[in-house]
């Protein structure tokens, strides 16, 4: 255990950067969901990669947006709680921005943070130089680095620098264990993701998903029932579509991801309920899990 590092990293940065694309990059799982559009990431997402010089305990975070609603709040809520546990921090950005996303760096200021360029596939190493110096003008970094999480360039680079920045200590959790969030979590996600991917425009931003029933059955297909919970009849129709095709198409793909996250199979069942405003309702919220 002599030089053994731990301790927690936090991605942060705007909405649609990579963050959630990094996060399972550096953990080697796809842990948090990933989609084109912004705000896909809601929670703070907990991923641990155990290795035998160090364990990271890395955070994903919704990308930081002046809030709208009560479920914004409770996102920004999550970025300000996991900025606060840091250790140190990711600050990701896009390489091929025109220039520095301020309203993020007003969020994670006095701490010590790596800046991440992401998404080099699209430019050239050397054309974010600009980029990368006028983020310099503004703080001070402990290094930059430039990555493709989704093609993995430079991402052992990345952590290696993570680790020599870490506090000296024991690990933290059981070195097996990739997060902390229980099964139905993970479940619920991987629904939300395939409307945010099978949908256009205000319906995937209207969209709750709430695990009903989670039922383990040994020897036999477990047992999921989840509800889409969405603010309007109109976008229950359109969730549900012509002949009930769209929620299949829906229910088919999240069943898929579902069984290869577990690893084994599952009944999913899905029903979507009209909750009208629940993005701003405490009540609602917090039993989503917000
Ligand atoms: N070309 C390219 N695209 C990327 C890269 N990393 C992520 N993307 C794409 O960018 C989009 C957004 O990725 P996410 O990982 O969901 O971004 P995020 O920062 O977590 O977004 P929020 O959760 O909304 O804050 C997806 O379409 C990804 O496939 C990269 O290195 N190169
Ligand atoms: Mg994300």
């Amino acid at each position: 255990m002599e030089g053994f590092r731990c301790g927690y990293v936090t991605l942060v940065g705007k909405p649609n950067v990579g963050k959630s694309t990094l996060l399972n990059a550096l953990i080697g799982k796809k842990l948090s969901i990933v989609t084109p559009k912004a705000q896909t990431t809601r929670h703070r997402v907990l991923g641990i990669l155990s290795e035998p010089d160090a364990q990271v305990i890395f955070l994903d975070t919704p990308g930081v947006i002046a809030p709208r609603s009560g479920l914004h709040q409770s996102m920004m809520h999550s970025v300000a709680g996991a900025v606060d546990e840091a250790d140190l921090l990711l600050f990701v950005a896009d390489a091929c921005a025109d220039q520095p996303d301020r309203r993020s760096l007003e969020r994670v200021r006095a701490r010590s943070a790596i800046l991440v360029l992401n998404k080099v596939d699209r430019t050239s190493q050397h054309a974010v130089l600009p980029l990368a110096k006028a983020y310099l003008d503004l703080r001070a970094f402990e290094a930059v680095i430039p990555v493709s999480a989704l093609r993995g360039d430079n991402v052992d680079a990345l952590l290696k620098e993570i680790k020599s920045r870490l506090p000296l200590g024991v690990p933290l959790y059981p070195v097996d264990m990739l997060s902390e969030h229980p099964e139905r979590f993970f479940v619920s996600e991987i629904i939300r993701e395939k409307v945010f991917s099978h949908f256009r425009q205000e319906v995937p931003y209207a969209v709750a998903v709430n695990i009903r029933r989670y039922e383990e059955n040994p020897g036999r297909k477990d047992l999921i029932q989840a509800d889409i919970v969405v603010e309007r009849s109109s976008q229950k129709g359109i969730l549900i579509g012509a002949g009930g095709r769209a929620l299949k198409a829906v229910g088919t793909a999240a069943r898929k991801d579902i069984e290869v996250f577990l690893d084994r199979e599952v009944y999913l069942n899905l029903f979507v309920q009209v909750r009208p405003n629940w993005r701003n309702q405490n009540a609602l919220l917090q039993s989503y899990g917000y």
